[in-house]
């Protein structure tokens, strides 16, 4: 039945990673900045007096770059456990710069025996269409961008990159193979993004990314490009705008961007009524990459059903019961998948 429906979807074929993400580049996501000339942090220690009772501090800290010539900052923070090497690690990119937060429990993930850094993607520039702030203001002459310059979310991917440039300044502390950045809704998108353009990523996870994201735009329910070029167009870059209501006329589907994060690791969230996102067509997308990745994705061979939980393969992916939100129990289902693919 799955192949069916693929097939019918006339998916454009896996090419190269180099070419895949050449094409997600130039048509959708606009090229992502280069490494700054300079990099350096400044770390301010205990930020959050006395977290997690003394087991893993909270630091905040600043990087600081300089790109193009110009200088530009943003803070992020570390929650690492204390005396302990080797750990795994999230880079969690985050709708805000609270910690712990509604999205990220922190000291749960601590306890499960993980570091996390994250921060705060307003921080790196403003989610509209101001071009003129923060990272997009250093990098455009008067805030106007050419067709395949970087939107939003290209901007934010750069970020999470700079705070692993931190993350390798660490030495022992962290285990450099067990990598993962994670993101709910846009900022799912922004985490693929983040994995498919640098291979220090091992994993990525996507929670409920939907429309430009995980899900296959080919024939996919609920938010279409049209919907999200005329309310986001700044997350992406102008060329995007051309597949609006033409979206068979696309030379890529999102499977491209799962097939870039390949031989690595991806796992795909999904929940039950997020009928926006689409999880049939978040799923559709594992099948439609699967063959990027050297253990394949192995699934029921229907569509999936809620709580479906399918993490054999290098692709994993799991339906949660419930709305568009990333969960204490989308966390327990990543920590899971993770160890499994340690
Ligand atoms: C929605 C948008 C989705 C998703 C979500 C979010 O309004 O249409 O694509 O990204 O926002 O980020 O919360």
């Amino acid at each position: 039945m799955i192949e069916k429906i693929i097939k019918d979807l006339n998916l454009p074929e896996l090419l190269s990673k180099e070419k895949m993400f050449d094409i997600l580049q130039r048509e959708e996501y606009g090229f992502i900045p280069g490494k700054p000339e300079k990099i350096s942090f400044e770390v301010e220690e205990d930020t959050i007096r006395r977290f997690c009772a003394g087991k893993a501090p909270c630091n905040k800290i600043t990087a600081k770059c300089t790109l193009n010539g110009r200088d530009f900052s943003f803070p992020f923070y570390s929650v690492i456990p204390n005396g302990k090497k080797n750990l795994p690690f999230f880079i969690h990119i985050n709708f805000r710069p609270d910690i712990p937060d509604r999205y990220m429990p922190t000291e749960e993930i601590i306890d499960n025996g993980f570091a996390v850094f994250s921060f705060c993607y307003e921080d790196v520039t403003s989610d509209d269409g101001d071009f003129t702030n923060g990272l997009a203001g250093i990098l455009f002459e008067n805030g106007e961008r050419t067709d395949t310059d970087p939107g939003k979310i290209a901007m934010w991917a750069w970020a999470a990159h700079r705070v692993m440039d931190y993350a390798e300044t660490l030495g022992d502390i962290l285990d450099m193979k067990t990598s993962v950045v994670c993101g709910h809704s846009r900022l799912g998108k922004t985490a693929l993004v983040t994995a498919a353009a640098d291979e220090r990523f091992r994993f990525a996870y996507s929670n409920d990314s939907g429309c430009s994201g995980a899900s296959i735009t080919r024939d996919k329910r609920g938010e279409r490009v049209k919907d999200i070029c005329d309310r986001f167009p700044f997350w992406f870059c102008e060329n995007y705008k051309k597949y609006v209501d033409n979206e068979h006329g696309m030379p890529f589907d999102q499977h491209y961007l799962l097939a870039c994060i390949a031989p690595r690791k991806v796992l795909i969230g999904s929940a039950s009524e997020d009928m926006w996102a689409d999880p049939n067509a978040e799923f559709l997308s594992c099948v439609a990459a699967s063959d990027a990745f050297e253990n394949g994705f192995v699934h029921g061979g229907e569509l999936p059903k809620t709580n479906d939980v399918f993490f054999e393969g290098d692709i994993g992916y799991h339906l949660r019961e419930g709305l568009h939100y990333f969960s204490r129990e989308d966390w327990n289902r990543l920590i899971k998948f993770v160890r499994l693919h340690r």
